[in-house]
């Protein structure tokens, strides 16, 4: 029974394999034309590392510019696991891309293939096959893996996920990680794009994922009722359970548009077969293989539309620019910071999390790095003010808040725990960068402020000095409000009341505003020493002048022509010439005293000319008196002496009114002056003098004509000596004994009794002297005796 029921089942399957052959062997082989052959596009480096594109391949994809844009169906998955063979399948070739028949890994980085395929309703598709280098090669490391998948994965518009027998949990991680990892390529990818500016049309639409087909091979499992698709959707679900996955993470389904599942039967049972499937004929092939194939080119094909999937996700590209955006990819996955595969979960995350945060700092401190250049700010560009750095730091603060957001997209685990640091970070940054644009404000602030001084000091200096005060006060008024609203209006935009403690627009306009009024001080006093030098001078220059002028006149003047020429000079030069050239000083408070100086020196030039004319009045006074006298006594020398007293006084006295006179005509013009009364009073009592002397000579000459009669007097006194107790007595007697003799030769009685007079002073002068010598002080003793001898009784009396 049990040989009879296996036997049946043999045929069945026979039976099956036949009827389920039969339209495969009888499909038509797609159409297809080679654009070009199968080609390495990808190469390792010696380390197997780094990743370097085969530019001859590059000129190959250029080439295709004219051509359609191409749809790109890449193929991944574990290494040796048929990959070469199923692209070669689906184009109905074995050979194409190279099978490997030994246990070694047999296709290195990536290689392309481009054919114009006509599918079964005859459309038409330009088709770029990428066959990939497998995964888990021996000395290959997992970053290599990823970044085979990330680049293949980004450049495909339809991925196919190759793996072997069964789907596993390992092989669903693995696809998972691998798949976020390529997430954060694509947006560290987008980036640099951005960075380097490179233009190719929508790139956030190029850099989504592609659908997903996971293509097992050499499947023979029981799955039920199930589809493939439908039993590995129940694999990711059961897998999420397992993992425990928040709903809000990516999961594989979350981060490929749409996922499918096709299982292919055994190629072949023989073993010669499978080991060189590339020399495979149809016939070799398993029917239900062959069948199953048929499946997965029809979903490839026809219902998923390679060219335009249902998603409508991602565009397609024509040659150029899928070399464009290789480069681009190559690039970002050879810079250092490829997101690495860490062996522990937790690791992962946590590197995530601090790449993220450092890319974030970095994105941060780049958008704020207008305020550090060096140089950055000059009037044209000043530093940013306290609102705008606000805004800039608003801006740059949401930029990498973002960013940070975005690259740990998926990763909740990471992004919630960094959000602190994230803030701690850009706090501190924040900080920075407010400091050092305070920094740049200040040294701004104070750059503008010493400008304005350089020129307020220039257009001080160019203020011509001396001037008036109230020109000054003027002129300074309009330049500092000139000064001060430069400066607020090139530095108004740092006045924030905000921070007081950093207002340096406040600063420095205090410190301007002093400085101002320091310079214009300084100025001020500068104006007054100059205007005060200017009077000083003036009043030595009318000085001089008014003595330059008063002596050309010839000296003496009246008194009269000395004062008008002093005022004349005195109006002309204090009055018109020096209020004219301190004309700048008029309303100044210490004009007044400098023009009372100015009078009084005037005035002490005047006296000093006055003393002069007085002097040289008095000379000429003294010349003319003299020449009076000398005229008078010229004058009287002619009178023949001795004549009657009355006549000669007569004469004399009309000489006396002559010269005086004649004193007076001459000097006439100097009447009023002292040295003319001096003079006058000089002459007069000298003329006096002379004919006191005239007169006494008279008396003389008028006693010799008559000094016969007197002898005879002298003669007869002589005689009568010593009768005579008393001078006086013998005086009268000698006047009476002349008289009775000379009264009829001197009739004029005055001029008789001087020439008694005389005769008595002069020719009885020896005997007077003898006689009333002796006798005078006896009488005195005689006297004092006496009134002793009186003191004397009366005292005893008492
Ligand atoms: N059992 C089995 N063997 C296969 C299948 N496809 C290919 N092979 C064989 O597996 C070996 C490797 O095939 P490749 O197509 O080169 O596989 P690959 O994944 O491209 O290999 P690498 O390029 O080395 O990663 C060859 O000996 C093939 O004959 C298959 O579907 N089932
Ligand atoms: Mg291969």
């Amino acid at each position: 029974m049990k040989l009879k029921n296996i036997f049946l089942l043999f045929f069945l399957y026979i039976l099956i394999s036949i009827i389920s052959s039969q339209p495969q062997q009888q499909q038509k082989q797609q159409n297809f034309k080679e654009l070009f052959k199968p080609v390495q596009l990808i190469y390792p480096d010696s380390n197997h590392d780094r990743l370097i594109i085969n530019e001859s391949s590059i000129n190959l994809l250029n080439s295709l510019l004219n051509e359609d844009r191409l749809s790109v169906l890449g193929v991944v998955g574990t290494f040796h696991s048929g990959k070469s063979f199923l692209l070669n399948q689906l184009l109905g070739t074995t050979d194409s891309f190279t099978v490997g028949p030994t246990v070694h890994p047999q296709t290195i980085g990536i290689w392309m293939w481009a054919c114009r395929i006509n599918d079964e309703r005859g459309k038409q598709h330009n088709l770029l096959l990428l066959d990939t280098e497998g995964f888990y090669s021996s000395n290959v490391s997992e970053t290599y893996d990823a970044k085979i998948f990330a680049i293949t994965t980004l450049l495909s518009s339809h991925l196919i996920y190759n793996s072997v027998k069964i789907i596993d949990q390992s092989a669903l991680e693995y696809l998972e990680l691998l798949s976020r990892r390529t997430q954060l390529f694509a947006l560290k990818s987008q980036i640099k794009s951005n960075e380097i500016n490179q233009e190719i049309i929508g790139l956030n639409n190029i850099l989504n994922f592609p659908s997903l087909t996971w293509v097992v091979q050499d499947f023979f499992q029981d799955i039920g009722d199930e589809t493939p698709t439908q039993w590995l959707n129940n694999l990711l679900k059961a897998h999420s359970r397992d993992k425990d996955i928040d709903n809000s993470l990516t999961s594989i389904t979350k981060i490929f548009p749409s996922i499918e599942c096709h299982t292919l039967f055994l190629p072949s049972g023989d073993r010669n077969i499978l080991r060189h499937l590339d020399k495979a004929k149809l016939n070799d092939l398993n029917p239900i293989y062959i069948k199953e194939l048929n499946q997965l080119k029809s979903s490839l094909f026809n219902d998923n539309d390679i060219d335009n999937n249902n998603n409508n996700i991602k565009s397609k590209l024509t040659g150029p620019s899928i070399s464009t955006l290789l480069r681009l990819l190559v690039e970002v996955a050879n810079g250092n910071k490829f997101p690495t595969v860490p062996s522990i979960w937790s690791g992962f995350i946590k590197q995530q999390q601090q790449s993220a945060l450092e890319d974030s700092i970095i994105a941060y401190k780049d958008k704020m790095s207008t305020i550090t250049i060096e140089e950055s700010y000059s009037i044209s560009k000043p530093p940013l003010c306290f609102k705008e750095f606000e805004k800039l730091e608003n801006q740059s603060n949401d930029y990498a808040t973002n960013l940070y957001k975005q690259l740990l997209f998926g990763l909740e685990e990471a992004y919630k725990p960094g959000q602190q640091k994230l803030h701690k970070l850009l706090k501190e940054n924040y900080q920075y960068f407010l400091k050092e644009n305070n920094f740049k404000i200040q040294n701004y602030c104070q750059r503008i402020f010493n400008e304005e001084i350089d020129s307020l000091q220039s257009r001080l200096d160019s203020i011509i000095i001396p001037i008036s005060s109230k020109h000054f006060n003027h002129q300074i008024s309009i330049l500092k409000n000139e000064i001060i609203s430069q400066y607020k209006e090139l530095t108004k935009q740092y006045d924030h009341n905000e921070n007081n403690q950093n207002n340096y627009y406040q600063v420095y306009l205090k410190t301007l505003e002093k400085d101002i009024e320091r310079l214009i001080d300084g100025k001020q006093l500068q104006n007054k020493n100059k205007i005060e030098i200017l009077l000083t001078k003036s009043i030595d220059m009318i000085s001089e002048r008014y003595k330059s002028s008063m002596n050309q006149l010839e000296l003496p003047v009246t008194l009269e022509q000395l004062s008008s020429e002093d005022k004349k000079y005195y109006d002309q030069l204090l009055n018109v010439k020096f209020k004219q050239i301190t004309e700048v000083a008029h309303d100044e408070s210490y004009y007044q005293p400098f023009e009372s100086m100015a009078e009084k020196k005037l005035h002490q030039l005047f006296q000093y000319f006055q003393e002069i004319n007085e002097e040289k009045i008095m000379e000429k006074s003294k010349f003319e008196s003299e020449q009076s006298i000398l005229d008078f006594k010229k004058s009287v020398s002619q009178i023949i002496l001795p004549v009657e007293e009355e006549m000669l006084v007569k004469s004399m006295n009309e000489f006396k009114i002559r010269s005086i006179n004649s004193y007076k005509n001459r000097l006439e013009p100097f009447k009023y002056s002292k040295s003319y009364t001096t003079q006058l009073n000089r002459l007069e009592s000298s003329l006096e003098r002379q004919i006191e002397l005239k007169l006494n000579e008279n008396v003389t000459q008028m006693k010799w004509i008559v000094m016969e009669s007197l002898d005879t007097v002298r003669v007869m006194m002589i005689s009568r000596t010593p009768i005579f107790w008393f001078q006086h007595s013998y005086e009268n007697e000698a006047y009476r004994e002349a008289e009775k003799r000379i009264i009829d030769k001197i009739k004029s009685k005055p001029l008789r009794d001087k020439v008694i007079k005389q005769f008595i002073n002069n020719d009885l002068k020896e005997q007077l002297d003898s006689l009333f010598k002796l006798s005078t002080i006896l009488l005195t003793l005689g006297i004092i005796l006496l009134f002793s001898i009186l003191i004397s009784y009366t005292i005893i009396k008492k």
